[in-house]
Formats: structure tokens, sequence, C-alpha cells
């Protein structure tokens, strides 16, 4: 079987940061102005007041302390609550296209790698900013790459679903060098009035290269050893926005058209999916839990990630066994494992054997083991 690699990876973070303190003081500038303009009806029992947030509890129950956005001041505007964007040409790059490009950049330096060196680009991210064409080819365009480029969507899981992909179109011979994209600009269908989920997301990109281990020229490369994707259908995680909406004539702008989660449940219902996923792949490789030197875990709850830790190998998490990339990026969605893997790797050895594990909306679980070359 053909030998693939991961040859780089590369980042794109956001220019603007909102930390708890600035978004909770704008959530509840919201609150009380809701709550005024509602006081008859609140008075009469047909509204219900809102209930302000607070920065102790997003930290405690989350894990999350700031989080990197592409626009500040919309979602900070307690009259308005989402980001303020410009409509481009088609003749501009896209939005999404843009993030991506500048991380697959960053990616292909570090693999040493040129856009002509790339004969496929999979776009693999939570919402894509629009129907066709492809931002996949778009990007490809941009960066010169040959050969062809698609985009596909698996919410959190879209990373890790994007990289077998890429992986078995090197095994398949359809391609060489894949590159995986994952731009994720969440504060545009985060729902920043919601207080049980107005924390948790974050705006970034990441870009990965896949490779023939025979063509890789990287000072650092990991060699796939084995990707496990798997899907589960639960409604706790859900978002109706889509291009059935007009000829519905549903409120583009009602609750059910941004990010909505029963958190509790996911929570619960998720651990142990993750968990046996990630023990089940590495059985299937001769590898006990405990020959894994790293985890980078999806990154969308601290306390879950040292419940699937613990589940694993049975001690308590350290930043070794599972870096935390969470508290200042919040939850990227897609990106966050990657965001971990291309952050906290450089210290393990020739030999070492690391998972990259996303999981979230579908239910969906994604994992690839990795070694270092
Ligand atoms: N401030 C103060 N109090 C609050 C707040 C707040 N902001 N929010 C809720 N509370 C209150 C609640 O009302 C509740 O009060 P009471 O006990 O009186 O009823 C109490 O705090 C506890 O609330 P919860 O039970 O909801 O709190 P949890 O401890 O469960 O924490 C979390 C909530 C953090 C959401 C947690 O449940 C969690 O992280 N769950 C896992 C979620 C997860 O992994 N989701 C994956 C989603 S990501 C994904 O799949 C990608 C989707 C596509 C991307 C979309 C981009 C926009």
């Amino acid at each position: 079987m053909t030998a693939v690699v991961i040859s780089g990876t590369g980042l794109y973070q956001p220019p603007f940061t909102i930390t708890n303190a600035e978004l909770v003081e704008s959530f509840n500038a919201y609150v009380d102005q809701f709550n005024a303009e509602h006081a008859a009806e609140i008075e009469a029992g047909t509204v219900t007041a809102l209930a302000p947030s607070s920065v102790e509890f997003i930290e405690k129950a989350s894990g999350i302390k700031q989080r990197y956005v592409m626009e500040k001041s919309g979602i900070l505007d307690p009259k308005r609550m989402y980001p303020r964007f410009q409509e481009r040409s088609d003749d501009q790059l896209s939005m999404l296209a843009e993030i991506g490009v500048e991380a697959a950049k960053k990616a292909l330096a570090a693999a040493g790698k040129t856009g002509a060196d790339v004969d496929a680009v999979i776009c693999s991210c939570s919402n894509l900013q629009r129907a066709y064409p492809a931002i996949a080819i778009e990007i490809q365009n941009a960066i010169g790459a040959k050969g062809f480029g698609y985009d596909m969507n698996v919410a959190c899981s879209a990373a890790t679903f994007g990289l077998e992909q890429a992986v078995n179109a090197i095994r398949a011979g359809s391609a060489k060098c894949v590159l995986v994209i994952n731009p994720e600009i969440t504060s545009g269908h985060q729902e920043w009035k919601d207080r049980d989920c107005h924390f948790i997301f974050g705006d970034v990109a990441t870009a990965t290269v896949v490779e023939r281990a025979d063509t890789a020229t990287s000072a650092e490369q990991w060699e796939v050893l084995g990707t496990k994707l798997a899907t589960q259908f639960s409604n706790n995680i859900r978002n109706n926005f889509g291009y059935l909406n007009r000829s519905e004539d549903s409120d583009p702008k009602a609750r059910d058209k941004t990010f909505r989660q029963e958190g509790r449940k996911v929570f619960k219902e998720v651990v142990p999916i993750a968990a046996a996923h990630i023990e089940s792949q590495l059985a299937a490789l001769g590898l006990e839990p405990t020959a894994a030197r790293r985890f980078w875990l999806h990154q969308a709850n601290l306390a879950m990630n040292q419940f699937i830790v613990r589940k694993l190998i049975g001690t308590d998490v350290t930043p070794e066994i599972a870096p935390l990339i969470l508290d200042e990026f919040a939850n990227t969605s897609s990106a966050g494992s990657i965001i971990a893997f291309h952050k906290y790797r450089a210290d393990l050895a020739k030999g070492d054997v690391g998972v990259i594990c996303s999981f979230g909306a579908g239910y969906s679980v994604g994992s690839v083991v990795v070694r270092k070359r």
C-alpha cells in the first residue's frame, strides 16, 4: 500500500480578538435592552425575560477564554449581534477562499511545496459561503494548483473526514499531493443572542498537505497509519439554514437558521462514542491507547476532552497528552483538532504515535492515527 504522509500544516488567525469580558458586556447590554423594550409583555407573562451571561459560567462550563473573529464591531453591537461583512463582487476572492488561501500558503511553505505541486484541493468545513462554484476550485485557481477540487461538509468532523478522502485519493492513484483546507467563519452562523451558546465559537482557517511519502521532502513528516470515520444521526446539533428557505417562505433570521444545540446531551452522548471510536481504531492497528503519545482532540469543551482521555488511558489529562487550544481560539469547528496538531507536535520524537480526532454534529466522529517519521 502506498505510504502517505502529512508533510505540512498552516494556520490563519483572524485579526480581531473578543475576550469573554467584552462578549458578556455586550450580551448583557442586549439583555437589558430587550427586557426594557418588552417590560409590559414580561410583566403580563407573554414574553420571558432574558437572563444575563457571565464570564465565570463560560470559563467553568467550557474552558473558553477568548475567540478570534473576522469582524468584531457588529458582533459586539447590542442592536445587531452578528458580524458586519461587505458583499464582494464575483471578481474578488470570496472571504472563505481568502482565509483558506492564507492557511494553504503556510501549509505549502511548511511542506516545501508550491501550488503547482498540488493536484487536488478539498475544502472541508462546517458552512460554505455559497452553493457554487466550489470554494475548493476557487482556492485551486488562486494557488495555481492542478487536478481537481471539491467542497465537503461534515460540521466539526469535516477536517478528519477530508483527510481520509485525501489519503484515499493518494492510495487510489487519483492524486499525489492533496491540500485539505478548513476555513471556518463560524461567527456568521453562531447565535450571538442566545446565552446558552453565544460564547462557543471562533473564526480561523487551517490547511494540511497530504502526499505520497516518496515525494515528501519536508523536515517533519507524519505517516498516516490509519483513518476511521463514523456517523450516527442526531438532531441535538442542528442548523436549518439552506437553499429551500426561500421556497418555504421561512424567516431567514429565525432562531433555527443559526447554530443550536442541546449541549448537555451532546456532551453525554458524544464522549463515549469518541472514546470507543479511538480505542477500536488503535486496537485494529495493534496499539493500546497508552501507546499514543498525544491526542489532538476536537476543541469543543475542556471537560469533554478530559473525560475522553481518562476513558482511554485512565489518568488525568495533561497538556502533554491532550493539548488545549480552546482557551485561546474557542470552538473553531473542524479546525480545532488541526490547530492542536499544528501547534503541539514539534516536541515529539521519531516513531511517536498520535491521534487526531474530531467529533460533533451529525453526530460524526473521525480519527487519523499518525506516526512521526
Ligand atoms: N451564563 C450564565 N449561565 C448560563 C449561561 C451563560 N452564558 N448559559 C447557560 N447558563 C445556565 C443555564 O441556564 C443553566 O441554568 P440552570 O441550571 O438554572 O438550568 C446552567 O447555566 C447550566 O447550563 P447547561 O447545562 O447548558 O451548562 P453545561 O454545563 O452543559 O455547559 C456547554 C454548556 C458548554 C454548551 C456544554 O454543554 C458543552 O460544551 N457541551 C458539548 C457541546 C459540543 O461539543 N457541541 C459540539 C458543537 S460543535 C459542532 O458540532 C460543529 C457545528 C457546526 C459549527 C457551527 C458554527 C457556528
